[in-house]
């Protein structure tokens, strides 16, 4: 039996990491607590304009609390906040990104969704994401999952009744298949976007897509295939974020062997302009993203 930590131990991820690392794992539980007490809307909106439910602000509320008191965070950008928060009693030099609830409109209906994180080791949050020094997501499922990459392969932890996280996969290599789901309505889709999910269908593609990212690329990564959410002639840059969502997500199917794209360029490359960055993403195994950037 291997422990998350034992795991960061032989990873020789340095001792504030781990820190960070186990300390934030350790918010899924408070987190999962918090949707039984909670299923209404809270009412306000975030800068994209979505009508947050009231778990979306108390999820962000709660990871702010306890990174900001950590002591190891300068910066931290979160999906919630309209700006980056800036921690100056940090004695740390980490930067975290962070969607602290995605796929929160699902959770009225009981489906899974999951908290996505990305760690910078060099206080800025505003990076590229192959910089990142660690990605993670924890996936509220029938099990709590804890997908984490520091840089040396992807680990999947699942925790037990105890509280711990306990090694149940890893590393784990993505493989080429053919689960596939695409954001935006087909009639939005551009020429290209509706032949290259054409393609996968005639290949024999199963279309999977529940409305959460995280719980939508977790499918991905253990079967192979692609998430998609495209640009459209409306809205070219597409809904999802670059900084919070593609990134971390991105270097965890990087990781994996797969590969993260808007259609021509690896996401990873691309510095962010701001925190809430959007761009059209395409994020799953290696052969079809580059037969997309081929088309
Ligand atoms: P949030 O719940 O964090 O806003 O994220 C939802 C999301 O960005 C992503 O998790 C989904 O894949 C996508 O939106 C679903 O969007 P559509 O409802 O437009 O399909």
């Amino acid at each position: 039996m291997i422990t998350l930590e034992n795991y960061l131990d032989s990873a020789e991820v340095a001792e504030d990491l781990k820190e960070l690392i186990v300390l934030i794992s350790k918010q899924a539980l408070p987190i999962r607590n918090a949707f039984i007490e909670n299923q209404s809307y809270a009412g306000t909106e975030n800068k994209s304009g979505e009508v947050q439910a009231e778990l979306d602000v108390w999820s962000d509320e709660h990871l702010i609390n306890v990174l900001k008191k950590s002591s190891l965070v300068k910066e931290l950008a979160s999906e919630e906040q309209p700006e980056i928060l800036k921690f100056e009693n940090a004695k740390a030099d980490y930067a975290v990104v962070m969607d602290p609830l995605d796929g929160s409109s699902l959770i009225q209906v009981n489906l899974c969704v999951g908290t996505i994180i990305g760690i910078y080791d060099n206080g800025r949050a505003l990076n590229r994401g192959e910089d990142l020094a660690a990605a993670m997501y924890m996936l509220y499922g029938p099990m709590t999952v804890l997908v984490l990459t520091v840089g040396k392969g992807v680990y999947v932890f699942a925790m037990d009744g105890e509280e711990r996280y306990i090694m149940l996969d890893g590393p784990v290599k993505m493989p080429e298949g053919k689960i596939y789901g695409s954001g935006a309505l087909r009639k939005e889709w551009t020429l290209k976007h509706k032949r290259f999910i054409e393609e996968i269908e005639e290949d024999g593609g199963k279309l999977r897509y529940s409305g959460s990212f995280v719980a939508d690329f977790h499918q991905v990564l253990k079967y192979g295939g692609v998430y998609c959410y495209p640009g459209t002639d409306k809205k070219p840059e597409g809904k999802l974020r670059l900084v919070f969502e593609a990134n971390p997500i991105g270097f965890i199917a990087k990781q994996a062997g797969g590969a993260v794209s808007d259609g021509g360029t690896n996401l990873l490359t691309v510095k962010p302009e701001k925190a809430d960055h959007k761009t059209p993403i395409y994020v799953g195994s290696a052969g079809l993203i580059s037969k997309l950037e081929s088309m």
